[in-house]
């Protein structure tokens, strides 16, 4: 028994991306989601922002790339074990590589590798990235046990064509050439293959037959929620879900935050109101888990 595991085992996830503090992305959801799950999270903050690059002009920048071999250096000295390492925005190549040597440290048999690419969304990188950036990111998700990108960020992964209404053969296609560059599992999300429905689909090594996973679609594009999905997906899977069931609840908490966020006029810059669904996620993974 490892000296901070105690005799009876918690799952704990390790995730590496920045801390956007005003917007409701990546760390400032995966930490609270992450929590509430039952499952303890350590976050390694990349770079701290005043906000998210999505639409704000004059956001703060501080790298904190210097600082990732020196808590992984630490945390290797202290013996820590992750059952899911989960990456997500990242900002550049450098901390690309050093996430690399964070999970060639960290990752046993027994550890889940989930890369979120998020880099990319309707078709464009975001501010700030370039196609060398891309590549890089590319080679990442080779070394994913499940790799979650959106449409636009499967396409550019894969060097496919960008198309927001794909078919069924051709989700089928990306996640096929997900899977055939290295990624165990590949979970494409803003998928839509029936007007008025929206989620997620996924297939691999814990999925051979494909899986689907919609819900209600809600009108209008929201900030972060792709860091959300992702975060409930590292969660579930901590938590020994199938990445079905893991899909599933992801599918259905972030639907439910969208539509918490509808209506209320709000500038979708700010992300959604996932703490006022926060509560329901337990319910959900119990659900997810049912036929
Ligand atoms: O939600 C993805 C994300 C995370 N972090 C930062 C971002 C973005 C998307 O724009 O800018 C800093």
């Amino acid at each position: 028994m490892a000296w901070n595991e105690g005799i009876v085992k918690q799952p704990r996830i390790a995730t590496i991306q920045d801390f956007s503090c005003f917007g409701r992305c990546s760390l400032t959801v995966a930490l609270p989601i992450i929590s509430a799950s039952g499952v303890e999270v350590c976050g390694i903050p990349s770079a701290v922002l005043s906000t998210h690059t999505g639409g704000f002009n004059g956001y703060t920048f501080r790298d904190l790339t210097d600082d990732i071999p020196k808590i992984t250096d630490h945390w290797q000295k202290l013996g820590l074990f992750f059952d899911v390492i989960y990456t997500g925005y990242l900002s550049s190549s450098r901390q690309i590589e050093l996430v690399e040597n964070f999970i060639d440290v960290f990752a046993v048999k027994e550890t889940t590798v989930i890369i979120d690419p998020a880099m990319a969304d309707g078709g464009s990188l975001y501010s700030g990235f370039d196609s060398v950036f891309a590549a890089r990111m590319a080679r990442l998700c080779a070394r994913a046990d499940i790799v979650i990108p959106n449409l636009t960020e499967a396409a550019m992964i894969t060097n496919e064509s960008y198309d927001p209404h794909p078919d069924k053969n051709r989700v089928q296609k990306l996640l096929n050439l997900l899977v055939e560059r290295g990624a165990r599992n590949a979970v494409i999300t803003g998928v839509s293959l029936e007007e008025g429905f929206l989620g997620a689909v996924a297939y691999g090594e814990r999925c051979s037959e494909t899986a689907y996973e919609f819900a209600r679609a809600v009108e209008g594009y929201y900030h972060g929620t792709g860091d959300i999905f992702s975060s409930v997906v590292a969660a579930a899977t901590a938590r020994e879900l199938s990445l079905r069931s893991a899909v599933r609840a992801a599918v259905e908490f972030t639907s439910l935050c969208i539509q918490k966020t509808h209506d209320t006029r709000c500038d979708v810059r700010g992300g959604v109101r996932f703490e006022q669904c926060i509560g329901q996620l337990e319910g959900l993974f119990q659900e997810s888990e049912k036929n």
